[in-house]
């Protein structure tokens, strides 16, 4: 009897701290959840992808994300996560469309996104350079960089997402490095692991 009770006790526990858990797991209005498993160990993080045409330079997009309780967008856990933001910028960047150009081939450098990391080496097209995560403070180890980048043109040492578009229309978001002072759109992390 005790048993039982201890038992059925325990289950309720258990199914609230459930509940507790998935309550936890929430962004405010505005940002969007992202969850995955890296590593074995699940991590959720609520992203803002700020408006269009809020441009600034790197410093001030920290700053700004800062002043969210933010940091600027990070993406360690590889492809998944990576393939997420791109496809909410795609969503976001629908009605942007040129006006079916032949010739659109080309990277939009006016439609860029900074993300939070800085390379505190020197790098080019033959060099990687020494990439790091600025929040978390790890190294960026898994890249995904737009044709002919990173060419470190003129001093480029921030990250952006750059928008690519084929001559078939086809648009895609890939790395670039970017000078820091120049200005793009931003995009920020909250951890609410
Ligand atoms: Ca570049």
């Amino acid at each position: 009897m005790f048993g039982k009770l201890v038992t059925a006790s325990a289950c309720l526990l258990a199914l609230l701290a459930l509940a507790a858990a998935q309550d936890t797991h929430f962004c405010n209005d505005g940002w969007d959840l992202y969850t995955t498993t890296w590593h074995d160990q699940t991590h959720h993080s609520c992203f803002y992808f700020g408006t269009n045409f809020e441009k600034v330079s790197h410093d001030t997009a920290k700053l700004l994300c800062n002043g969210m309780g933010a940091f600027l967008a990070e993406v360690p856990y590889g492809p998944h996560l990576n393939s997420w933001i791109v496809q909410k910028l795609l969503e976001k960047n629908n009605l942007l469309d040129a006006e079916g150009k032949p010739d659109t081939r080309r990277p939009h450098f006016e439609t860029q996104y900074w993300l939070g990391a800085r390379d505190f080496g020197h790098h080019n097209e033959h060099v990687p350079g020494e990439w790091m995560w600025e929040h978390r403070n790890t190294t960026v180890q898994w890249f995904d960089w737009a044709d002919n980048e990173p060419n470190n043109f003129h001093g480029q040492s921030c990250l952006t997402y750059l928008l690519e578009e084929s001559i078939f229309g086809f648009r895609d978001f890939k790395w670039n490095d970017w000078d820091c002072n120049e200005v793009a759109d931003f995009i920020c992390e909250v951890v609410i692991d």
